[in-house]
């Protein structure tokens, strides 16, 4: 039974079952209203609770249903007959109320929760607003300004804070939700009227919206939703309940039927998606992890050993000097002092975290970790000789693991007596922020170790992906695709400002060669200035490294504000009119054909190659890691929605390759993610 009632005393309790997240299905739907009104009916009944078994209250709408016709009763309905009814309902909230879990809760007349609960409306993430009444109810209930706050944001508050919002009534203790709700129903049974949240009037103005909208303009750029919620908040300020649901519903119907939209639909389940890995048995046990031993304190490694520390984990950081190991304990030190005092943690919690870490400069030292991962210098010859030296010491059955984001992890595996336990864990820079996890499979990683990899990156909050073992693994090599297409361009006398401004156009927060200045020009350089054989060599033989040596493709200022560089630019000409590259002009449109239609290329041989299991793994690397806009869904999504036809075309046109893969899909008329026939 998805919805059963079950009359305790005066107080009908309606309990949904919909595992895993209660989602707001048609069945739920359906069965929820049918129990409403019957309670509605039944003389006996005084108040009626609603409640959600399992680990959530209602997650929100069924995601998996957008797209597909509604069914009666859709949600809108079913919250304004809650609303409508004759008799108090009260919602008992536990785990997250989200979007229309919300709505529903906000049509209720009363809400209590567990302070462990959160609320709010993540529509805004699926490119959407909420549809069933949010936009109107919400700032009825806490005001404009909260209201905008937790619409625009998508960002759940705690039940704590919505209580000081008003949003809850009544916070009950930890674990005894379903009894606080049924005094709680029962203490208001008699009152009258009944407190509708549609019934009250707006606190606040326009005013409030406006500043959000200028505060995060930035962050808002070249995405629709948002600007779908201020018009349906702003609607709610001037317009009577009835209309303003009408204008949140037409809102909410465009959205749900556009590109962006199903882009970020595709992208929620494309990151639940890739935490499954094809072909490993699911019920394999994840070794236990408590101790990581953390080799090279340097950015990398410090911000690898926060991403274990602040989780709970405990960390042996190692280092070969006594100097560098204390720049990377100071630099440990400054990021905990700075969250706590930007109030992102506690400043117990940053001292719990500070205490797990111990530090050393003794190899010895790492024998009781369950897994120790190593940031040292890029170099094969660097990276085998720190395996032996692991190996050497590190417990039977402990996991060894590099943070190498291009280089063959069976090599690097093949320096261990254990290459079974050798797993790459490809973290991205500053590593306690980003939340991509590359988890990159040798031919010999044990399945166990695979599932202990995926499994720990979930408790350190990352966002895992499994890649095969091939040079840049997958993000690293789109990367470098797109690198040595924007050279291309650069060769034929596109200024490197023209090429960032088309990806930054295009929703990327900078271009390959802002980019580039900020990573360091010089990263894979062979630190030989009389060896030019390409842009970059160029570059770094006149010095110029990047915004770090206030000179790369553009010049910095000590703002570090950059302008484009007439030396720059003259370096690039002569190296082209060295190569006997001959300037020519390249429309605008060729720039972001070029570049990303490359990659999607690229993306294609990753998949042919089993790199990448899933072309939705792909996106997911590129949304989390390299900043291609969620609303666009990912390079391969996004290629889709463009047409793999329309693409390929475009390659040929531009005398590109097109990988084999790529053309056959495209005439099959097929997507990347559909099964490819026998
Ligand atoms: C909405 O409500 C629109 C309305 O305003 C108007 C309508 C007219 N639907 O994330 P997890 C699945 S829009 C369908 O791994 P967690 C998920 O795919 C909705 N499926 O768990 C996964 O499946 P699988 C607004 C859903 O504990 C499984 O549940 N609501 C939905 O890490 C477990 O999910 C949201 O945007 C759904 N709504 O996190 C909330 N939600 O096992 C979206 C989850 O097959 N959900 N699934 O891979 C979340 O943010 C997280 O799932 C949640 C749990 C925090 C709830």
């Amino acid at each position: 039974m998805t919805v059963s009632a079950t009359l305790r005393g005066a107080i009908l309790e309606i309990m949904v079952d919909n595992p895993p997240v209660n989602a707001l299905g048609h069945a739920v739907r359906k069965g929820l209203l049918e129990a409403l009104e019957a309670g509605a009916r039944q003389p006996e009944v005084e108040a009626i609770v609603i409640a959600c078994a399992g680990r959530t209250f209602f997650a929100g709408a069924d995601i998996s249903e957008f797209g597909k016709p509604p069914l009666d009763p859709i949600l809108p309905d079913l919250c304004n007959a809650i609303e409508a009814l004759a008799k108090p309902v009260v919602a008992a909230i536990h785990g997250t109320a989200l979007g229309g879990g919300l709505e529903v809760a906000l049509a209720c007349h009363y809400r209590v929760a567990v302070p462990s609960a959160r609320l709010g409306l993540p529509e805004v993430k699926l490119g959407l607003i909420p549809g069933a009444g949010g936009t109107q109810r919400l700032p009825r209930l806490v005001g404009v300004a909260a209201a905008t706050d937790m619409i625009v944001s998508g960002d759940p508050i705690p039940a704590g804070k919505a209580a000081e919002l008003g949003l809850v009534d009544h916070v009950a203790a930890e674990g005894s939700l379903i009894e606080e709700a049924h005094r709680w129903a029962q203490v208001i049974a008699g009152r009258r009227p009944l407190p509708r949240t549609g019934e009250r009037p707006v606190a606040g103005d326009a005013a409030a919206i406006d500043r959000y909208a200028e505060t995060h303009a930035r962050k808002l750029r070249g995405q629709t939703a948002p600007q779908a919620c201020f018009e349906a908040l702003r609607a709610a300020i001037d317009l009577p309940l009835a209309e303003g649901l009408a204008v949140e519903r037409g809102l909410f119907r465009q959205l749900v039927a556009g590109d962006q939209s199903a882009a970020l639909r595709h992208y929620f389940f494309a990151e639940r998606r890739a935490a499954r890995i094809d072909g490993l048995d699911a019920s394999i046990e994840p070794l236990p992890i408590e101790t990581v031993g953390v080799i090279g304190a340097g950015t990398m490694g410090a911000g690898i050993a926060m991403a274990f520390l602040s989780k709970g984990l405990r960390v042996v950081l190692l280092e070969t000097g006594a100097d560098a190991l204390d720049r990377g304990l100071a630099n440990i030190r400054r990021t905990y002092e700075a969250s706590v005092a930007k109030g992102r943690m506690t400043q117990e919690a940053g001292d719990q975290a500070l205490a797990r870490l111990s530090t050393t400069l003794d190899y010895a030292a790492l024998g009781g970790c369950d897994l120790i991962i190593e940031a040292v210098f890029e170099l094969m010859a660097v990276k085998r000789e720190v395996f032996a030296r692991i190996d050497a010491v590190a417990r039977p059955g402990a996991i060894l693991a590099t943070n190498t984001s291009y280089l063959d992890i069976d090599e690097i595996a093949a320096a261990t007596g254990r290459p079974d336990h050798v797993v790459g864990l490809h973290f991205f820079s500053p590593a306690n922020i980003m939340k991509l996890l590359e988890v990159v499979r040798g031919a010999r990683t044990s399945p166990r170790v695979l599932a202990t990899a995926m499994a720990l990156a979930k408790r350190i909050g990352k966002i895992a992906v499994v890649a095969g073992n091939g040079y840049g693994f997958i993000g690293n090599r789109l990367l470098a695709r797109r690198r040595s297409e924007a050279f291309e361009l650069l060769l034929e006398g596109v200024a490197p400002w023209d090429i960032d401004e088309a990806h930054v156009g295009f929703g990327m927060p900078m271009g390959p060669f802002r980019m580039s200045d900020l990573a360091g020009v010089d990263i894979g350089w062979h630190r030989d200035p009389a060896r030019v054989e390409n842009v970059r060599d160029a570059l770094c033989a006149a010095g110029r490294l990047g915004q770090k040596a206030g000179k790369g493709y553009y010049d910095y200022d000590e703002a570090r504000q950059a302008t484009p560089s007439a030396e720059a630019l003259a370096i690039i000409d002569a190296f082209a009119r060295g190569q006997g590259r001959a300037r020519r002009d390249v429309p605008r449109d060729d720039i972001l054909e070029r570049t990303l239609y490359a990659m999607v290329d690229e993306g294609a041989r990753l998949l042919a190659e089993g790199i990448a299991q899933r072309a939705s793994d792909i996106d997911v690397v590129w949304v989390n890691g390299y900043g291609w806009p969620s609303y666009l869904g990912g390079p391969m999504h996004w290629a889709e929605r463009t047409g793999l036809a329309h693409i390929v075309e475009r390659l040929r046109a531009h005398g590109m390759p097109v990988a084999p893969l790529l053309a056959e899909k495209a005439a099959r008329g097929e997507r990347f993610d559909d099964p490819r026939p026998a």
